[in-house]
């Protein structure tokens, strides 16, 4: 019965369609108080077969405090039934309009904390619980393109309403993008659910690295948000959804960077937003706060870390007229803004592709290459070892001819140096790599990107991540590993739950120093997934309510280490003395 359950599945895959677990996405917007949110609307239309949509939520924010528009989000959806039938030619799985129509919620139209508390429930905040209640252990991605007092008012009915243990399994499924604060609830939720997964970058909207997707900047393709450009590729001549694409009149679309990374193009992994995506990369770290500047909505210092703006430091490849196909541009660039126009043109050219889906049939339109390897997605290799990188198995639907281009993205892993990929980057076998000296093991992330040559270009990518490992050799540092067995209680200050104790149990197993963690009272809480050892000093990589921990122990006497948890937060521990 099984098997024939199985095959039945089998047979309901277009051959053309590779089945990827898609995420589950529930938007929270302003939409109405400038044409942007429409246009992001817009665009979320021609994705709505490759991410699962739970719910669209009309809100307020500091641009629009006294009212909703989930009339505007209908008028969108009504305009996409117009070409869902179209675009169904293209690709499976774009749902019927109806479907999406029964998705649109409101919130209340009350700013920020004003919409917060008791009696504050709104049809949106109840549709949240009710959607992290559904028997579906995905993470639920929370994108928030105005104020999210809809999120808040949900939170705060979980914590009066619900066990602790059963609060913490709902929130834990939460992952929540913010468009930087556009009310007062923003930072109260940071400060009150500090477990919360949480991607912004606070204070101003300049600064900020969804901004990159609207910006002039030097070194990145600006034509691709001309208003040229988005006339004659969004909005005339391909029917219905776009014609109703509205004139820019701030900005283009700055909240569609907080769900471009749910796009499954073979390189955006959201679960590691420091890994970096079409939406952006992000760190890990507590936000710096300057009290003598005015932000949009009043700011006050961060209580704890979350995932906020990084830098790439980024040289753009350019088509070469002759000889080498792609060629190295004259600048580099380095700033948080570089890790989303890094791939503008890749983003742009993908939506007036499926825009011209809405209209055309399959063999007048452009469809994306299959990037593909023909090795696994994750290598351990030793310092000094050789090893290839193989995208030849990549394909394209409409036979197209392709162009590769092996990089690697430095910033996504923890080797901190350059691997030369040679004789040439765009060839799509590189036959040999060799492996750095490393003393520690270290990530190197290289990132396939594959471009047909159909029209519009299409992108697609693949990440293969290999881990160097010291060679025999090298080994011999870890002699001091020595002291650092045993047992230790560590304290960690400052956090934003004030200090905690926690007990390290490191041992060593063929030469590497491993372990686990426990709470006071002795039960495990985590394992040490990765340890580097250094002169006097180990590294230990673990992971805490879903964050990468990476704590920095040095030895300060016999018994005593004093030490750093992720670079910032200062440790002390003490060994445990067993009798
Ligand atoms: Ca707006
Ligand atoms: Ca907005
Ligand atoms: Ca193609």
């Amino acid at each position: 019965m099984l098997t024939v359950c199985i095959m039945m599945l089998l047979w309901r895959i277009p051959a053309m369609a590779q089945p990827v677990a898609k995420h589950r996405l529930i938007v929270i917007t302003d939409i109405g108080n400038e044409p942007d949110d429409f246009m992001s609307m817009v665009r979320l239309m021609l994705y709505t077969n490759e991410i699962d949509i739970e719910g669209l939520i009309a809100s307020t924010s500091i641009h629009q405090s006294k009212k909703v528009s989930p009339e505007l989000i209908e008028k969108v959806i009504h305009a996409y039934g117009k070409v869902q039938p179209n675009l169904l030619k293209h690709e499976p799985g774009f749902p019927p309009a109806q479907k999406l129509a029964g998705l649109v919620k409101k919130g209340l139209p009350l700013y920020g904390m004003e919409g917060v508390g008791k009696g504050k429930d709104s049809e949106g905040s109840e549709w949240i619980i009710r959607m992290l209640e559904k028997a579906d252990n995905r993470p639920l991605w929370v994108t928030v393109w105005g104020g999210p007092n809809v999120l808040a008012q949900t939170l705060w009915k979980i914590r009066e309403t619900k066990s602790e243990g059963e609060a913490k399994r709902l929130i834990n499924k939460l992952r929540v993008y913010t468009i930087s604060d556009q009310d007062n609830s923003g930072p109260w939720i940071r400060k009150n659910f500090p477990d919360l997964f949480y991607i912004a970058s606070p204070g101003s909207y300049d600064a900020a690295t969804w901004s990159a997707i609207l910006h002039v900047f030097p070194g990145a393709n600006n034509e691709v948000i001309s208003n040229d450009w988005l006339s004659h590729n969004i909005q005339e001549g391909h029917g219905p959804l776009g014609t109703i694409y509205p004139d820019v009149s701030f900005g283009m679309e700055g909240d569609t960077p907080s769900w471009l990374s749910l796009i499954p193009n073979g390189m955006n992994e959201p679960e590691h937003p420091n890994w970096g995506g079409w939406g952006g990369r992000y760190e890990f770290y507590k936000p710096p706060f300057d009290p003598k500047k005015k932000w949009i909505v009043p700011l006050e210092e961060e209580t704890r870390p979350f995932w906020t703006n990084a830098d790439d430091e980024y040289t753009p490849w350019m088509k070469g007229k002759w000889g080498r196909a792609m060629v190295k541009d004259t600048g580099t660039y380095k700033d948080n803004h570089v890790t989303i126009w890094r791939w503008r043109e890749d983003f742009q050219n993908d939506f007036a592709a499926r825009m011209m889906w809405c209209t055309k049939d399959y063999k007048s339109s452009n469809h994306p290459p299959v990037a593909k390897l023909a090795m696994p997605e994750k290598l351990t290799v030793k310092s000094g070892e050789i090893f290839s990188l193989d995208g030849s198995s990549s394909n394209d639907p409409d036979g197209d001819a392709l162009s590769f281009l092996w990089s690697q993205y430095q910033e996504a892993g923890t080797l901190n140096e350059k691997i030369a990929i040679l004789p040439a980057q765009n060839m799509s076998v590189i036959p040999e790599v060799r492996a750095p000296q490393v003393d520690s093991p270290q990530t190197a992330h290289f990132i396939l990107k594959v471009t047909d040559k159909g029209t519009p270009s299409l992108i697609r990518y693949k990440r293969v991540i290999v881990t160097i490992v010291p060679s025999q050799r090298e080994e011999v540092h870890t002699a001091t590993a020595d002291y650092f067995v045993g047992k230790w209680s560590v304290q960690f200050k400052g956090l934003g739950q004030g200090d905690t104790k926690m007990i390290f149990a490191l041992e060593k197993k063929s030469g590497r120093i491993t372990g686990i963690i426990q709470d006071p009272s002795g039960k495990e809480i985590s394992k040490v997934t990765d340890a580097e050892l250094k002169e006097n000093e180990i590294i230990l990589y673990y992971e805490m309510r879903g964050y990468q921990i990476k704590l920095n122990l040095k030895k300060k006497d016999n018994d005593q280490v004093t030490g750093l948890m992720n670079g910032m937060y200062d440790v002390e521990g003490e060994r445990v003395k067993t009798k």
